[in-house]
């Protein structure tokens, strides 16, 4: 719609949220610090095999004792919010009972210089770092509850300044990657019945979270989660493969986002599940449907999809290929298109009120050079597509408010260690230093203009 050398309209909205995203067992190591109990990670990456390099969160970016610096650089980046996690065993070290106040207290003085700063914290209450001392972990059902009794607290302790709550995040991370694939703690790989059993506790914990939030916050509190819903893009943007896209979507999040937006398992998730189906009690649908805020997805790789009559659910996913272009992370093939079709087809799917993207960023072969530079175009090349995708959303109307761009700085990547940077800041690991990368310039500049650059 332009003529030659009238440029396009590529601003995002007036009041659109920039953030930078990071969870704690990834940056705050001092893992035996001021009472904080063993989380499942600690024990996951302390034994041999699991962790790229053996590396363990002991230190990470030692943000424990460097969250200042850390705010700092969010202020120079001047975004206006921050996604930070919670340690759930700072907090109980045991998962429930006696709460710690020290734990307590460090995340009090977190919040306080992210406002000093005018910086607005996002707080998710669980990415991964479960308490060890809770039995059987999520396969317990007592772990959903005892989720719910740790949120209100927090809530209670924290809904005074912080105005946004995200109960979990990646519920099929926690689930699937952790009690079926075995490559995340704690490393278990269950029969179907054994995951779906996981999974049903991971959206009651999420429901019963959100609804444990709310009773206990004060004032205007809002409360959504942070899910990693695998998405679609239809091949061809036609309607026979946008349909194809939408249903897909619908049916491979059954047991996660679908579950959530609609309070019940799909027809087509409860015949393929069979006798492997999750118990279920009586409430615990409506619990797990508990109305939301708002939804936030973690945005990264895509699946095409194609309209496809000759299979019976209507639809048959394309595989990636071995060129398929990807970053540094081997699953993480690049296709900006996701982002514009994960907020557009969430919103015809569950029309949700508002939504955020918590996540979106990427890994890149970083190093510094000689003069201590990090020119890494690799990731802006990236951040540049996907947010252009991003940016069409908001301009076709989808009531996307913020994105957090995943991460602030490298950081602990869970099975790959220290080896998978996704930092805007790199991290030197020995010395702690921080140092922006090209990245965080252009970053910065895109704020600064609220448009694309
Ligand atoms: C998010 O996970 C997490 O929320 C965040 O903590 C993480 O650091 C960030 O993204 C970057 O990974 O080894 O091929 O079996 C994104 C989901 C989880 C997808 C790990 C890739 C490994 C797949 N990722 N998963 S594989």
């Amino acid at each position: 719609n332009a003529i030659a050398g009238t440029p396009i309209d590529r601003s995002f909205p007036k009041d659109f949220r920039w953030g930078c995203a990071t969870a704690s067992y990834q940056i705050e190591g001092a893992v035996n610090e001021d009472g904080r109990g063993a989380s499942i990670w600690d024990t996951f990456s302390h034994t041999p095999g699991k962790v790229a390099n053996g590396d363990t969160g002991d230190v990470a970016c030692d943000s424990y004792h460097r969250y200042r610096e850390d705010i700092a650089l969010l202020k120079n980046l001047g975004v206006g919010v921050y996604r930070m996690s919670i340690a759930w065993s700072r907090i109980f070290p045991d998962g429930r009972g006696q709460p710690n106040q020290k734990g307590l207290d460090y995340y009090n003085r977190v919040i306080d210089a992210l406002l000093a700063a005018g910086i607005q914290p996002y707080v998710t209450l669980f990415h991964w770092d479960l308490p060890q001392a809770l039995p059987g972990g999520w396969q317990n059902r007592d772990t959903a509850h005892a989720f719910a009794d740790y949120a209100g607290y927090m809530a209670g302790k924290l809904s005074d300044r912080v105005r946004h709550f995200i109960t979990v995040n990646e519920l099929r991370c926690f689930t699937d990657l952790s009690y079926q694939v075995g490559i995340h703690a704690p490393g278990l790989k269950l029969p179907p019945a054994g995951i779906n059993q996981v999974r049903h506790h991971g959206v009651l914990a999420h429901g019963l979270g959100a609804q444990a939030v709310r009773a206990h916050a004060k004032g205007d509190t809002q409360v959504g989660i942070a899910d990693n819903t695998s998405f679609f893009v239809p091949v061809i943007e036609t309607s026979e493969h946008i349909a194809a896209a939408k249903k897909a979507t619908r049916e491979d999040n059954a047991m996660f986002l679908t579950a959530i937006m609609e309070g019940r398992y799909i027809d087509s998730y409860l015949a393929a599940a069979g006798k492997d189906a999750p118990k279920v009690q009586a409430g615990d649908m409506a619990t797990i449907g508990t109305p939301l805020d708002f939804v936030a997805l973690n945005i990264y790789t895509p699946t095409y999809v194609k309209a496809d009559p000759s299979v019976p659910r209507g639809w048959t996913p394309l595989p990636h290929l071995p060129q398929s272009p990807r970053m540094a992370s081997p699953w993480l093939y690049v296709g900006p298109e996701v982002a514009f079709w994960g907020v557009r087809l969430t919103s015809e799917l569950w029309n949700p009120k508002s939504l955020y993207i918590s996540e979106n960023g990427c890994s890149a072969d970083d190093v510094l050079d000689a003069q201590g530079r990090d020119d890494d175009a690799d990731r802006i090349m990236y951040l540049r597509n996907y947010l252009g995708q991003f940016q069409r959303a908001t301009a076709e109307g989808y009531p996307l408010h913020g994105y957090f761009l995943w991460s602030l700085m490298d950081n602990f990547e869970w099975a790959d260690g220290y080896t998978k940077r996704f930092g805007i800041h790199y991290v030197d690991f020995k010395t702690q230093q921080r140092t922006p990368k090209l990245s965080a310039q252009w970053y910065k500049e895109l704020i600064r203009r609220n448009a694309l650059v």
